[in-house]
């Protein structure tokens, strides 16, 4: 009998293994196609894999395409030098094809002829990248319809920062420790680098900056530099370049120079020198990302000089090598009296041309730093005459970490669709970014990466759509939300109608709800000062006024909101007249976007017929009920995915709940007391009292 149990027992756990996805394999599973009909097409149409070329990018094309090929048709295939057999996939690198004009380096095109697949491209990295989209195309279960279909990337630099540190911690990161192994390095490579590497490539990722912008000045020291070329030459099959995150002192750090003015000689050549060595060592290192005067960073302000001073003397030691440095725009002085919302302008604005023509200035979606919603960063629009990079937040510093489901590419979108009306109207901020509005080859778009490891990469599951829609941003900006949910879950989750169409509405809904129970209406920067995945809207010290929430949410017996017009702070005057005329106005300005603009009396009727107050707290309520409701629409979903992902999700899903709760309730309690008014039916009155809300947040903020 007790032989018996045990047998069953390893069998179940045998049938469980088996059936159990950690979620390590991403978007990249090449498991046996369920549409019988699409596999048996496919494997009449391919039966082996044909190229001239033995680039190692080509190659890896090659091996990929084999992958899954072999897995997604359960047929083998070979790899072999051209032949122009039928039947055949052929891989072609040809600059001077017709089909390709018009096309960028990275651009591909797929034909379907009677007898072949041809994947032709300008470069090796096209070919790649038109053999990943084939494989997406196998993988999300449909055929080819058009016999010539043609891709071209809008924005030439698609980057993942790393916020990682010497020591393996991640500067907000909520998936483990650090992906690379330094003290390991050079000598371990690590085979999960490589599949790193290879889901970055497969969305367009194409540069990985690998540390910290508050970065240790280690990074440039030659142990190091032998460690990120180990990196360096595991990414480059794969068409990914490597950046470094500098540190500005690193001449007074590193070589004892007693000053690290970018104007100093010593400085110059001490970047020149140590520049030149790092090309020495990885020949085609991207470049540097600079955090400079930035919340107690380094940077060229300390000795008078301006951001273009300290790009440009970077710049300069990187052009012989055709290198790139890439300035960060994330810097505010602590002035109480003033509104951090304007602070990046009134530094680099005047800087405008002032760059050199290998710099780029990155700067973060929003004027804040990555709320759940920010208006567009008013720099976008205003600098024509610097390449501008963007910068979004993958990991989910303010959006909940890894036990909050926010699917990202709604406010990626609201960001680059909205008008700077710039050159007039159409001057949307995607096109400020991909070059085109002002004439700029320079284009970038970055995403603070949400990697660790944990060992489906993300923590939470469902943020690896987070870096898969990033990396089909930056590719195309103009896809949907809705698109790009649709191909994640197919390709990571299910096939199955029904549960894509749950997770996919599901997904569309997270970011508006979790914007609903934490900051409705514009409501911005009142998380926890450490943690930020909490409500603490009573904090009213801390070591700076901007860090603090009573600096953002300005509540009053009057009302709520950072009047941000002419009356108050006016960091309305930085947008274009019909950007001002959109959101000046409180009874206009459209409701996602009121507390950021305007101070409203908590009495004021607002657009729904509610007045603020009602909206507001309604609002939290509603949240609260939302995040029911995506628990009992994950339910349905059950017998349609794997069993381990099910019930991670539905174990965030609760403490989502829980969290949602929290906030609901700390800051319904907290505003209550400005607003002076009952909660509006038909909702009760939260069971907590505040300061019972302050002991939990208390908790989570581990004081
Ligand atoms: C890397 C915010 C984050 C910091 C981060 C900073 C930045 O302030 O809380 O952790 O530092 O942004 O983007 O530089």
């Amino acid at each position: 009998m007790k032989k018996k149990f045990v047998i069953l027992l390893t069998l179940c756990l045998v049938v469980h293994l088996a059936w159990a996805d950690d979620g390590y394999r991403l978007w990249l599973k090449y498991d046996l196609l369920p549409n019988a009909a699409l596999r048996e097409q496919y494997k009449r149409q391919i039966n082996t894999i044909e190229t001239a070329s033995n680039d190692p990018i080509i190659q890896t094309a090659a091996r990929e395409l084999q992958a899954g090929v072999q897995g997604l048709l359960g047929k083998n295939i070979t790899i072999h030098a051209a032949k122009g057999e039928k039947s055949a996939l052929v891989l072609a690198v040809n600059p001077t094809d017709k089909a390709l004009q018009g096309l960028a380096d990275d651009g591909f095109v797929i034909v379907q002829r009677k007898q072949q697949w041809l994947i032709t491209a300008k470069t090796a990295n096209g070919v790649l990248y038109g053999s990943f989209a084939l494989l997406r195309q196998l993988k999300v279960g449909e055929a080819f319809k058009q016999t010539s279909y043609s891709e071209s990337p809008k924005i030439r630099l698609r980057m993942l920062n790393h916020w990682d540190n010497p020591l393996g911690t991640i500067e907000r990161g909520y998936a483990g420790s650090s992906l690379w192994k330094w003290y390991e390095l050079p000598e371990v490579i690590d085979p999960r680098y490589i599949d790193y590497a290879r889901a970055n490539a497969s969305i367009g990722i194409n540069a990985v900056v690998l540390n910290n912008v508050n970065a240790s000045a280690r990074f440039l020291t030659k142990e190091y530099l032998v460690k990120v070329k180990a990196l360096a030459d595991v990414f480059r099959p794969y068409g990914i370049k490597v950046f470094l995150s500098l540190n500005f002192a690193s001449p007074k750090i590193l070589d004892k120079i007693p000053s690290s003015d970018p104007l100093d000689n010593r400085v110059v050549e001490w970047w020149k020198n140590k520049t030149d060595e790092i090309y020495s060592i990885i020949p085609d290192f991207g470049g540097y990302l600079v955090k400079a005067n930035s919340e107690g960073e380094p940077g060229p302000q300390d000795y008078g000089r301006t951001h273009a001073d300290g790009a440009n003397m970077l710049a300069s030691a990187l052009a012989p090598h055709k290198g790139l440095v890439i300035w960060r725009a994330f810097v505010y002085a602590a002035d109480p009296k003033g509104d951090r919302f304007k602070e990046a302008y009134k530094d680099f604005k005047p800087l405008d041309g002032k760059f050199a023509s290998n710099a780029l200035v990155q700067v973060k979606n929003g004027p804040i730093d990555f709320q759940s919603r920010e208006p567009f960063h008013p720099l976008f629009g205003n600098m024509p005459q610097t390449p501008l990079a963007m910068e979004f937040q993958l990991t989910q510093e303010y959006l909940g970490f890894s036990t909050n489901w926010v699917f990202e590419a709604p406010l990626f979108k609201e960001c680059l669709e909205s008008d700077t009306y710039a050159k007039g109207k159409g001057s949307t901020v995607a096109k400020v970014i991909d070059g085109s509005l002002d004439n700029h080859a320079l284009s970038a778009m970055a995403g603070v990466a949400n990697t660790g490891s944990d060992r489906n990469w993300t923590g939470h599951t469902m943020a690896q759509a987070n870096w898969y829609a990033f990396g089909r941003l930056a590719w195309n900006y103009d896809l949907t939300s809705a698109q790009i949910a649709e191909e994640w879950i197919k390709q990571s989750l299910t096939q199955q109608p029904q549960a894509v169409a749950v997770i996919a509405e599901l997904m569309l809904k997270s970011r508006e709800i979790y914007v609903d129970f934490t900051t409705p209406l514009g409501l911005h920067h009142v998380m926890g000062q450490n943690i930020h995945f909490g409500a603490e809207p009573w904090l009213e010290k801390s070591a700076r006024p901007d860090w603090t929430a009573i600096y953002y949410h300005r509540a009053d017996s009057v009302g709520l909101g950072f009047d941000r017009t002419s009356k108050g702070s006016n960091a309305l005057s930085l947008y274009a007249p019909e950007v001002q005329q959109l959101w000046g106005n409180p009874q206009s300005c459209p409701l996602p976007y009121l507390l950021w603009f305007h101070h409203v009396p908590w009495t004021q009727k607002l657009s729904t017929g509610n007045t603020l107050w009602d909206e507001f707290s309604s609002r939290y309520y509603k949240g609260v009920a939302s995040v029911a409701w995506m628990q009992s629409q994950w339910e349905q979903t059950k017998p349609y995915i794997d069993q381990a992902i099910f019930s991670d999700v539905k174990g965030r899903l609760a403490v989502q709940h829980r969290e949602a709760l929290n906030w609901r309730d700390a800051c319904v309690l907290y505003f209550q007391q400005y607003a002076k008014k009952p909660i509006p039916k038909p909702y009760e009155k939260p069971t907590r009292t505040l300061d019972e809300l302050k002991k939990i947040v208390e908790i989570y903020q581990l004081k």
